[in-house]
């Protein structure tokens, strides 16, 4: 068997904190219990395959400036072959349990759909294989339909229905490929659905049409029987200028006016929400709070650079935040922390991709840790729960039933007067989380 990562020869082991070797995790200890369940299974890491596989450093100004080994054949099937075995042997070193995956990452599109999916269905036979020799699973699988210049203008959202079309052929084989490698999930980004200016868009017709092709995929997954849990993942901006699946809360409006909300979740992305003017933690708390936290893309934006650059994340304030709102949500179920991420341009060596995702799990790991040990402290919520006491007096039930008009409340402020006022204890909170990160 050809060894594509020779420079890592044993799995990464969790050698603790003190640890000074940067090929072992200081925090991620796959079996190690936290509130009942395994790290593993709390975080369920996943690689994807467009950055770590397929990404060579190329940017706008500059040619790609990776050298990988699975590259090294002239033939594009061959080279899509090796770069599968190559990825289950970097998911076996690593130590992740799931991957995901753009049917144009894994198989390159031909001259025709039909071809197409027939290398895909080459390539998909060896995923199949290698899952099951490994124990791999996948997390989620999705389409690449905005790199072909046919979907310049968008797929689902494009003026023309043939394009509509080709997209819809594209999501159709993409989901049935999902499923026949068991996929937890398929997520849906948008692309290029949105605009670049409104001169020459129709947004509310985009927008039902858009709607149309989630009800038929919707259908479609009915249809062959696959169960895996269906995702948008929110984006405001890049490529277009304004993207339609904007945030959480734009997207939830958007489901629930079409009548989609029972069937979609959201995949959260860090950078995504940052983009939006958002935090991460923003994001994952509005769809923990209406019940459609799906998954996440575990990355991190720049705060000095205005795009999408998704590097690894290291934030512990970050991913502390992030695992507080996943484990009130009741944790993560078909979804997971997938890394979204890309090394640096300058960071060209194979190992650099180990020292990425090592990086990335340990400070999930540590938010985890230190997530669990503010909960179980209690000191925010019961903070929060005093602050808002005076809803739970009878005054205040009666309000939140619906059970009082303005008359009453007119009547309640004449009898009162000044309302009682309480300190927020910002700068309190902030110290008491540092002390819970340090
Ligand atoms: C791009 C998105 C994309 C999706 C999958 O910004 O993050 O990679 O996660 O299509
Ligand atoms: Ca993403
Ligand atoms: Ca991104």
């Amino acid at each position: 068997m050809k060894v594509f990562f020779p420079e890592v020869k044993e799995p990464i082991r969790y050698e603790g904190p003190d640890s000074k070797n940067p090929l072992a995790f200081k925090h991620y200890q796959a079996n190690r219990k936290i509130l009942g369940k395994t790290m593993a299974e709390h975080l369920r890491f996943a690689v994807c395959y467009w950055h770590t596989f397929k990404g060579l450093g190329s940017d706008m100004f500059g040619a790609p400036t990776m050298v990988r080994r699975y590259n090294a054949s002239g033939d594009p099937m061959r080279i899509a072959e090796d770069t599968m075995h190559a990825a289950f042997e970097f998911f076996t070193k690593l130590g992740v349990r799931f991957w995901c995956f753009h049917d144009r990452d894994i198989a390159p599109e031909a001259d025709t759909l039909a071809e197409t999916n027939r290398r895909l269905d080459q390539i998909v036979k060896i995923a199949k294989r290698l899952q099951r020799e490994t124990g791999v699973r996948l997390l989620w699988g999705t389409t690449n339909a905005f790199s072909h210049p046919r979907f310049m203008a968008g797929a689902a959202t494009n003026p023309s229905p043939h394009v509509f079309a080709y997209a819809a052929a594209q999501v159709k084989k993409a989901m049935e490929i999902t499923h026949e490698l068991r996929g937890q999930g398929y997520v849906f980004w948008g692309g290029r659905e949105g605009y670049d200016t409104l001169l020459h868009t129709d947004m509310r017709r985009e927008t039902e049409h858009l709607a149309r092709f989630l009800h038929m995929a919707v259908e479609h997954r009915r249809q062959i029987g696959f169960r895996g849990q269906l995702h948008i993942e929110p984006k405001p901006k890049e490529p277009t200028k304004h993207q339609f699946d904007f945030d959480a809360q734009s997207v939830h409006a958007f489901l629930i006016r079409h009548r989609l909300d029972g069937d979609f979740k959201l995949n959260i992305e860090a950078n995504h929400a940052t983009l939006a003017g958002h935090t991460f933690n923003h994001e994952l708390e509005y769809a923990v709070a209406h019940g459609i936290l799906g998954s996440i893309d575990a990355n991190r934006g720049d705060p000095l650079l205005g795009w999408d650059t998704d590097q690894f994340p290291t934030d512990l304030y970050d991913t502390t935040l992030a695992m507080l709102a996943v484990l009130r949500g009741g944790g993560l179920k078909t979804g997971g922390l997938n890394f979204d991420a890309k090394l640096r341009r300058q960071s060209i060596d194979p190992v650099d991709l180990f020292h990425a995702h090592i990086g990335g799990m340990d400070a999930f790991a540590r938010g985890l840790k230190i997530a669990a040990k503010i909960l179980r402290s209690g000191k925010f919520e019961k903070f929060k729960s005093k602050r808002y006491a005076e809803w739970d007096t009878p005054f205040g039930r009666k309000i939140e039933r619906g059970q009082v008009t303005f008359e009453d409340l007119e009547r309640h402020t004449l009898a009162h007067g000044e309302p009682r006022q309480q300190s927020g204890r910002q700068e309190m909170l902030e110290n008491m989380l540092n002390e819970f990160i340090r």
